[in-house]
C-alpha cells in the first residue's frame, strides 16, 4: 500500500475518517446512518433542501423502514450531519455517491451521477476515496468515473482511490439488508479495494467480495435481471393457466414440490425502481456492444404487459354486465405490499388504462395517497361503494384480512367481480361472499362472460404507451 492509502486505512480503522454521502434517499440515508452509528462523522448531503430540513428536525420519509428513525435520533448532531450546502463536503476523506440513475424515455440518465461525481472530486481530500453506490450501466465506471477522475488531473492510486460498490437492499428491509447482505466491491486497484473493504467492514456483517468494476456492474444488473426473468416465467405460466382453464396457484404449489423447481409468484405486474430498469441497462449496453439478450428483453415486456392484460379482462367483464362505463375500485397502489413506494407501480398502469377505456376508477391505499389520476378515497368503504369490479393490486397485510362479506355488501349490483391481482384471497370464501372471483392465473369463472379472445402479449406490448 502506498503512504496515502496506509494513512487513510488507519483513519478508517480508527473511525477518524470524515465521510460524506451524496444523496439522502432510499439508500444514501440508511447508509450514512449506519456509518455514523459505527463511529464515523458523516455528512449527509442532498440537493433537496426540504428533505434536509426534515432530517435536521429528526424526521424521515423512510418511517416504515425498521431502524431508520432510531438510527437518525441516535446519531443526529452527534455523528450524522445532514446538509444541502456543498461546501460542507470539503476535505472529506471518503465520499460515497448514492444518487438515482433513472431510465428516461429509453435512455439512461446519468446526469445526477455526473453532477455528484464532479462534486465528490472537488471535495475529497488528496489521497481520499470515492465510492459509487448508484446502479451503473456496464462500462460506465471506466468510461465515466475514471475519465472524470482523469479530467480532474487526479492519478488513481496516489491522488485518489475509487471503487464501485452497488447497493443491494430491498425496500421494506433496507437496514437489515444493508447490514446482513454480502457486498461486491469493484475496485480499480488493490489499495482502492482494501480501503473500500475497511469502510464497509465497519457495519456490514455479510461477506465482502472484491472484484473489478466491470464485473461488479454486471453482477448488480444480473441479480435484478434474474429476478425479473423468473417473475416473467411465473407470469407466463399464469397466462398459460388462464387459457387452459387451470389455477396457477395449484400448478405452482405442485411444481414447486420438485426438488429443482422454485417458481416465483405471478402477479399483476412488476414495479419498483430496480427491476423495471436494471434489466434494460444490461440489455441496452449488451445490444450496443453486439449481442442483444432477447430473454431479458422479452421478460421485461411480459412483466410490463400484465396490468394491460388485466385492464382488458376487467373491461370485457364490465361490458358484459352493462353498457357504458363501469365503476372499478383498485385496492393498493404501491409496487409491493407494506412499502410506501409507488414508483413504476403496476397499479398505476392499470388505473391509467382503465380510465383510458372509459371507466370510473376509484382508488384506496392504506399507506400512500397516490391516485394516478383516479378518484382517491381515504376511507376504504367509500372507495368500494357501488363497484362493478374490485381489484387487489398490492399485497398489503391489511388486504389479507379483508372482510369479504362486508366488501360485497358495499360493492354494486350483481354480478361483481373480485379480481385478485396478488393471489391473496381464498377463492371459495370470495365466492361464498357473493363475488365472481378471478385471479392472475385463474380466470375460469369468467369463461362464459369474457367471450372474445384476449390480446396476446405481443399485441398488448405494441399498444403500451411510451
Ligand atoms: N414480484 C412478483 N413476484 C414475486 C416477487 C416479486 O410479482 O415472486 C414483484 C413485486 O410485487 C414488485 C416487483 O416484483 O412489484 C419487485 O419486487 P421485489 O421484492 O422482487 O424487489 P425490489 O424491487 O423491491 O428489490 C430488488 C431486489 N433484488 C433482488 O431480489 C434480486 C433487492 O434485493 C435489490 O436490492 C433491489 O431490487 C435494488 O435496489 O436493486
Amino acid at each position: 500500500m502506498n503512504i496515502n492509502s496506509l494513512r487513510l486505512k488507519e483513519k478508517l480503522l480508527k473511525r477518524a475518517a470524515r465521510v460524506s454521502v451524496i444523496g439522502q434517499g432510499y439508500i444514501g440515508l440508511p447508509l450514512a446512518l449506519l456509518l455514523a452509528n459505527s463511529g464515523f462523522k458523516v455528512t449527509g448531503y442532498d440537493v433537496n433542501s426540504e428533505l434536509v430540513k426534515e432530517l435536521s428536525r429528526g424526521e424521515t420519509r423512510l418511517e416504515n423502514e425498521t431502524g431508520v428513525r432510531d438510527l437518525l435520533m441516535k446519531n443526529l448532531g452527534v455523528n450524522y450531519f445532514p446538509t444541502s450546502d456543498p461546501r460542507e463536503l470539503m476535505e472529506s476523506d471518503v465520499v460515497i455517491i448514492a444518487v438515482p440513475t433513472p431510465k428516461r424515455d429509453g435512455f439512461i440518465d446519468l446526469s445526477m451521477l455526473l453532477h455528484a461525481l464532479k462534486l465528490s472530486l472537488s471535495s475529497v481530500k488528496r489521497g481520499g476515496l470515492v465510492v459509487v453506490e448508484s446502479t451503473l450501466p456496464p462500462k460506465s465506471f471506466e468510461n465515466l468515473v475514471l475519465s472524470e477522475i482523469a479530467k480532474f488531473g487526479m492519478r488513481i492510486g496516489g491522488d485518489i482511490f475509487a471503487s464501485y460498490c452497488p447497493e443491494r437492499a430491498m425496500p421494506g428491509k433496507l437496514i437489515e439488508e444493508l447490514v446482513r447482505s454480502y457486498r461486491v466491491i469493484g475496485a480499480v486497484d488493490e489499495d482502492s479495494a482494501e480501503l473500500s473493504k475497511a469502510l464497509y467492514e465497519s457495519f456490514v456483517e455479510g461477506e465482502i467480495e472484491v472484484t473489478d468494476p466491470l464485473t461488479a456492474e454486471i453482477v448488480k444488473l444480473v441479480e435484478n435481471s434474474y429476478r425479473d426473468v423468473n417473475i416473467a416465467f411465473a407470469n407466463e405460466v399464469a397466462r398459460v393457466c388462464e387459457v387452459l382453464g387451470a389455477d396457477v396457484r395449484r400448478v405452482r404449489e405442485l411444481a414447486n414440490k420438485h426438488p429443482r423447481v422454485s417458481m416465483l409468484m405471478p402477479g399483476i405486474g412488476v414495479g419498483g425502481s430496480c427491476l423495471t430498469k436494471d434489466p434494460l441497462f444490461l440489455y441496452w449496453i449488451a445490444k450496443d456492444m453486439g449481442y442483444p439478450p432477447e430473454l431479458i428483453s422479452l421478460a421485461r415486456r411480459i412483466n410490463q404487459s400484465m396490468p394491460y392484460h388485466y385492464a382488458e379482462l376487467i373491461d370485457e367483464f364490465v361490458r358484459s354486465k352493462k353498457s357504458g362505463k363501469g365503476v372499478v375500485s383498485i385496492l393498493g397502489l404501491t409496487y409491493k405490499g407494506d412499502v410506501p413506494d409507488t414508483r413504476e407501480s403496476p397499479a398505476g398502469n392499470l388505473v391509467r388504462e382503465l380510465i383510458r377505456r372509459g371507466h370510473l376508477v376509484k382508488v384506496y391505499d392504506p399507506i400512500v395517497s397516490e391516485h394516478f389520476g383516479a378518484q382517491y378515497f381515504r376511507e376504504f368503504e367509500e372507495a368500494v361503494k357501488g363497484a362493478d369490479v374490485v381489484v387487489i393490486a398490492s399485497d398489503h397485510s391489511e388486504f389479507k384480512k379483508l372482510d369479504l362479506r362486508k366488501l360485497r355488501a358495499l360493492a354494486g349490483e350483481d354480478p361483481v367481480l373480485l379480481f385478485d391481482g396478488k393471489l391473496l384471497l381464498d377463492a371459495d370464501e370470495a365466492e361464498a361472499s357473493g363475488f365472481i372471483y378471478a385471479s392472475v392465473g385463474n380466470i375460469a369463472s369468467l369463461i362464459n362472460i369474457v367471450s372474445r379472445k384476449l390480446s396476446k402479449v405481443g399485441e398488448i406490448i405494441s399498444n403500451i404507451p411510451e
